[in-house]
């Protein structure tokens, strides 16, 4: 069997306080319906479409500028060890609980600091530029990594439709927050709508992928249907899910986790193995899938080996800015 979790590392150790309190209290509530929790979720199936159905293909082209060599993470791991927050804080909980999600009707505003706020019909946003498969290493601040074939287009691409004005400086992200269908929205693990940001040439950089798909289908409902930004060289918790506003700005916005825990996680979050996080190491990592407790966990690169981005932040100080 597969040892999934950084099992050396306590929970505590590696869950911020908010996250610890509202497992407690999910799990006291469970209890009562216990036997729909014994049911393991590889029991049940990995990939939640619309209603639990089978995912429509999204092929894209495959990209040779970013191409990687890693090996791609396995399918059922992409699918079923996640971090989606509102839908329970536990790695399994997205793909148990977020087959409820609603993903038509969608749409997504862009506004703020644009000549031409609109607001898109998912599927017009989808053929807005031509989709592109790209395998992207992906990096969580908890010490596992994933290598994963995203389905997408530059961000960039959208922005450009949009026209920010000269005072746009900054992106806000902001996730759906669909109470009938999140059950984790009940507990103030962070303050929701889940939101995120990058500074506008970060946003604006090729790398940065508006996502609609992963191994050529739709995106799996845990994995942020109907669409997400994927930022590569940054810790997973950048790279919001299931988004519903884009917003252009000229002040840096503060995200969900720098309100939540200011101290450990930055507006930066640049994968920086010199920068700890206040309570452990970043300087290595395990590969969902591949490495077991005994095997050697792996070094983790300077921005997860994108070195494309280190210009963006030349005459940075990258330990204060974390
Ligand atoms: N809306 C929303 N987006 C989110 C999260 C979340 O809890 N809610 N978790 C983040 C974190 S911590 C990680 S590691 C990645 C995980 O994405 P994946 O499960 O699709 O690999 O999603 C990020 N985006
Ligand atoms: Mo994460």
């Amino acid at each position: 069997m597969l040892i999934r979790k950084p099992s050396d590392v306590l929970p505590s150790e590696i869950t911020p306080e908010p996250v610890w309190r509202a497992r407690r209290d999910w799990i006291a509530r469970a209890a009562a319906g216990a036997a729909a929790l014994s049911m393991p979720v590889w029991a049940t199936r990995a990939a939640t479409g619309p209603q639990g159905g089978e995912l429509a293909p999204l092929p894209g082209t495959p990209d040779r500028q970013f191409a990687i060599m890693d090996k791609p993470t396995s399918y059922e791991d992409v699918t079923s060890y996640n971090n989606f927050y509102e839908f329970g804080v536990d790695k399994d909980d997205p793909a148990r609980h977020a087959k409820a999600l609603r993903t038509r009707p969608w749409t997504v505003t862009v506004e703020g600091e644009v000549q031409k706020p609109r607001t898109f019909d998912i599927d017009a946003l989808l053929k807005l530029a031509p989709q592109e498969d790209r395998t992207y290493r992906m990096r969580c601040v908890e010490g596992w990594s994933m290598v994963i074939p995203w389905v997408g287009y530059p961000l960039s691409a959208l922005l450009r439709q949009v026209e920010p004005t000269g005072n746009a400086r900054f992106v806000e992200f902001v996730s759906v927050a669909q109470r009938d269908t999140m059950p984790g929205l009940r507990y103030p693990v962070v303050e929701w709508p889940y939101t995120e940001g990058l500074r506008l040439d970060e946003a604006m950089h090729p790398l940065t992928l508006l996502t609609f798909g992963l191994y050529g289908k739709v995106l799996p409902n845990q994995n942020g249907a109907p669409l997400r930004i994927v930022v590569p060289w940054k810790y997973g918790f950048k790279s919001a899910k299931s988004l519903v506003t884009i917003r252009l700005t000229e002040k840096m916005p503060v995200s969900a986790w720098m309100k939540a825990a200011p101290n450990e996680y930055g507006f930066y979050a640049n994968v920086n193995p010199n920068v700890p996080h206040p309570r452990w190491s970043q300087a290595t990592e395990r590969r969902i899938g591949e490495d077991g407790i005994f095997s050697p966990k792996r070094k983790t690169l300077m921005f997860n080996g994108y070195e494309q981005v280190a210009s963006l932040y030349t005459g940075m100080d990258l330990r204060a800015n974390y």
